[in-house]
């Protein structure tokens, strides 16, 4: 039988919390269809041109020995100007609060009247940073530097602004990810402005790749606080280069390589992408999310999934 009774208070709200319930998972759903971690191939032909060898054999040993290689140019024109018309979108504030990032720090720096922009996962927001995650001369160079199948780990964006670009002090990258296991990541850094000591280029520690793992001590705050957990072996073998890179061009460095970059002061941005990735097989270490708001991959089991695509140079 038909109720014609008018709606209690109760089903009243009921009807709301309903709708509230209905539109909230509208969003999650309509977030979820412009997350690009859905795909595992890339979306535009920008970065599909044929691979380019970009290590030599004498790259992988000099990598070996001193933890690092640099100068090869992987990108053109065309994907910079591309790249860096999108990373400016990513830099407006509405981004601050989109769970598609794993980081988002608009200002990470320590010293407040410094400026350091530092991303973490614009490859799911975005599609020229998205599809770069699959440029095949990347590819194949990490594979080789790496000896094996990889996978993404991250992707990182950094920006210095000219005039107040803020340090990046020294660290290991692995000091950050000791919750995968065993060592078997790779670091590569991809320049979308010349950078050269005046703006703030990366300066890498030749051998530090073989002191074993350092504390960790803070990365956009004082520049030198490494000096202090270093032996004084280190302090005498502490003598850092300056990476100084053309726009397109990349460096690739060992997880555990001591490496940082000084102040902006000059009037150009230095601005960069970096692709972290891992052989194929390294596992997780902890219970916990290895990525923020990634679903949790149990101590002991592989890295892979949705979030970790493998990365082959036919993708
Ligand atoms: O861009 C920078 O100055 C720092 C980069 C960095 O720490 C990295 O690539 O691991």
């Amino acid at each position: 039988m038909a109720n014609h009774l008018p709606p209690s208070d109760n089903s009243i709200l009921d009807g709301w919390v309903a709708i509230f319930f209905l539109y909230e998972f509208s969003v999650m759903l309509h977030e979820m269809d412009d997350d690009l971690s859905v795909f595992h191939r890339p979306l535009t032909e920008l970065f599909s041109g044929s691979r380019r060898g970009l290590v030599t054999e004498h790259d992988q040993d000099f990598f070996e020995a001193n933890g690092y290689v640099y100068g090869m140019r992987l990108l053109d024109d065309t994907q910079m100007e591309v790249l860096r018309e999108e990373l400016e979108v990513m830099m407006q504030p509405r981004f601050a609060s989109d769970l598609r990032f794993y980081e988002y720090n608009s200002n990470e720096s320590a010293d407040p009247s410094r400026r350091l922009f530092h991303a973490l996962g614009a490859w799911r927001v975005s599609t020229a940073f998205h599809d770069i995650i699959f440029d095949p001369s990347f590819i194949g160079a990490a594979t080789l530097l790496l000896g094996g199948p990889i996978r993404l780990w991250h992707d990182q964006v950094f920006v210095k602004p000219a005039l107040d670009g803020a340090v990046v002090a020294w660290h290991q990258d692995y000091s950050y990810w000791t919750r995968t296991k065993p060592i078997g990541h790779l670091t590569c850094w991809i320049g979308l402005d010349d950078s050269t000591v005046e703006n703030g280029c990366v300066h890498y520690v030749p051998g530090s790749h073989h002191w074993g793992l350092l504390p960790r001590t803070d990365l956009a705050g004082d520049m030198d606080a490494v000096l202090s957990v270093l032996t004084a072996e280190q302090r005498d073998a502490f003598k850092p280069v300056p990476i100084e890179l053309k726009a397109g061009e990349v460096s690739f460095h060992h997880p555990m390589m001591l490496h940082g970059s000084y102040e902006n002061r000059s009037d150009r941005p230095r601005r960069a992408v970096v692709i972290n990735v891992l052989l194929d097989g390294i596992e997780s270490d902890t219970n916990d999310p290895l990525l923020g708001g990634v679903p949790v991959i149990s101590r002991g089991e592989k890295i892979e999934g949705r979030f970790f695509p493998l990365l082959t140079e036919t993708a």
